[in-house]
Parts: structure tokens; sequence; C-alpha cells
């Protein structure tokens, strides 16, 4: 198994699994990487993304403020562990009054495509849908049209154009906390107009993941296929149970799923994961991935409340997919 088209990370934020763990995903030991209360004014931080960034690292951060807004921050970090988040909020630049009017922004993702940073998150226009900007400093943010209609959430790109067209994981939703959701593909040529839309895959009954399914961070290119960290819900008598699963989907037609762990690789059972704002939660958006080693700081919400790091190698997640499907 080969990584494709992914860079060195020789800072990655690591530990080796535990000793006497078989586990296949394993938590950083010093989670919540991202306390909640990291900004004074913040309710929670959590759902974020993360991406290398001259030589070291910066992401997009989920803040719920203390009036319970869901807003968008910036944050640096030298080693990935310790952050340093902006205390004000992104303002995107627009060029059109009405798609700039920002009224929220949650759950974001970021990749970086041929050297310019792309940011999706959960946009409030007459509902949720996908909301898109580019970056090419991190200092200036320029957003676009809003990738789809209403109501959609959990767009997240492919880290590269595949025969020349962006294409976008998302999730078609309602407009409260959907009982329902199936994974689709889009394609652009120009990030404006989207469309061949492509249905990728739905829950899964009788499982962890048979209420709804949506996807997490940027794909991971390997010679075996993208390899996908999604998150998937299951509807228990005291609320949705969120956790963490792994697919493979086809390198040239990423609509076709070639593989698909039954079981999950994350699911909340530390105490940061079962309790806060919404108990029984993680909520994977971002993955460092090292090319040489194959090495992977995977980045999730906890509870709606903090955010976690656990580790993972590819390979051995490929072959847990295949082994698992
Ligand atoms: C989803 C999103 C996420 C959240 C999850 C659990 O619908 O709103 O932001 O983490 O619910 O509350």
């Amino acid at each position: 198994m080969k990584i494709l088209n992914a860079q060195s990370i020789p800072n990655l934020p690591w530990q080796e699994r535990p000793s006497g763990s078989e586990a296949v995903m394993w938590r950083y030991d010093g989670n919540p990487v991202i306390p909640r209360d990291i900004l004074s004014d913040a309710n929670s931080v959590f759902n974020s993304a993360v991406i290398p960034f001259r030589g070291e690292f910066a992401g997009v951060f989920r803040v719920d403020d203390t009036t319970r807004k869901m807003r968008l921050h910036r944050g640096f970090s030298k080693d990935g562990l310790k952050w340093s988040i902006e205390p004000d909020a992104i303002r995107f630049q627009c060029e059109d009054e009405e798609i700039g009017n920002f009224v929220y922004g949650y759950d974001p993702r970021v990749v970086e495509i041929d050297g310019r940073y792309y940011v999706m998150w959960c946009n409030y226009y007459h509902g949720p849908t996908i909301g898109l900007a580019w970056s090419d400093d991190f200092e200036t943010f320029h957003q676009v049209e809003n990738a789809l209609l209403p109501f959609n959430r959990n767009g997240v790109l492919f880290p590269r154009k595949i025969h020349g067209d962006f294409v976008l994981l998302s999730r078609p939703s309602d407009s409260g906390h959907t009982p329902f959701g199936d994974i689709y593909l889009s394609r652009s040529p120009d990030l404006i107009h989207w469309g061949r839309h492509r249905w990728v895959m739905g829950p899964v009954g009788n499982s962890w993941q048979y209420t709804k399914v949506g996807g997490g961070p940027a794909p991971i290119e390997t010679s075996e296929g993208w390899l996908l960290i999604y998150h998937g819900v299951l509807q228990s008598c005291n609320g949705f149970v969120y956790s963490a699963g792994a697919a493979l989907l086809d390198s040239d037609q990423p609509w076709k799923v070639i593989g698909r762990a039954r079981p999950y690789i994350l699911n909340p059972r530390e105490l940061y994961e079962c309790t806060g704002d919404v108990p029984n939660v993680v909520f994977p958006c971002a993955a460092l991935c090292d090319a040489g080693t194959g090495r992977l700081a995977v980045y999730y919400g906890a509870a709606d409340t903090v955010v976690g790091l656990a580790f993972a190698k590819v390979d051995e997640l490929v072959e847990f997919v295949k082994k698992n499907s």
C-alpha cells in the first residue's frame, strides 16, 4: 500500500499505540487537546479542522460563544498540540453581500489543493448548507457562493481535483437534528457550478451507523483507493450516538465504495466524549497524514464541547477496512 499525494510532516503530533491495546485508532493521552475555555467567551470549542501550514499547523475552529452563536476562528500551532486560537472570528471577504452575510457557521473542514487552502463549513443561508471560501495565506479568506442548496451539512472537498473537477462530499439533511442522512458526491469545474451528483453510501441497519452517516476529514489518497473517515449515528433511547468509521472509495470514481468496515474505529467512551453539551459524540473533522510513515493524527469534536486527538496508521486502517468489509 502506498500513500499518494501526501506531504511529509516530521512534526506530526504523535504517540504510539499504548502497549496491550489492539485498537486500530487510539487516543492522545493529553486529551482533550483543546479545552472548551481556551477563549474567555467560548462556551465550547469542538468539530474543528487543522492542516499543515508553513512547517507548522493552522486550523479553522468551531467556537460556540457564550451567547451560543456558532462562530469560526483561525488558530495556529507549532506542534499540533498547543493551539493559540484568535479571539476574533474570521471575517470572510465576499463580493456578494447576500452570501457574505454571515449568520452562523459550524463544523469546518479545510483542505489544501494546489497550494491554496479551501474552507468548507455548514453555513446558514435560509437553512444549513455548504459554505465555501479559499485563502492563500490564512489571513484573508475569500468566500464564494454556497456550493449546494439548503438543507445540507458535512461538506468536504477531496484534496485534489479528479479529472479536472473539484469533488465534494456532502450530506443532504433537513433544518433540524436530521433523523436520516446519506453521503453524496458532487463535481464542479470552477467551485461555482456543481452537478453530476452521485450517491456514495447510506446508513447500515442494526449497527452503530443505522440512523445517518456524514463525511469527516478530507479523504486520504492511497494506492488502494481513497481512505474515508466518516461519522455514523445510531439513535438510542437517550438520543443520538456519534461514532467514527472508515471506508475505501474507488480512486477514479470515488462515489463507488470498494470497502467499508463494519465495526466503528472510534466511539464515545472516555468521559469527555460521554459528557458535555451533547453527550456521546465523537465527530472527526480533520486528519494530518505523514507521507513517509503513514502516521495519522485525527482531530475530532468530543461531546460537542472540546477537541480530541486520536492516532492511527494509514496501512492498518486500509487493512482494517478490507478485512472487516
Ligand atoms: C450534528 C451537527 C454536529 C454535532 C452533532 C451532535 O447534527 O450539528 O455539529 O456535533 O450533530 O450534536
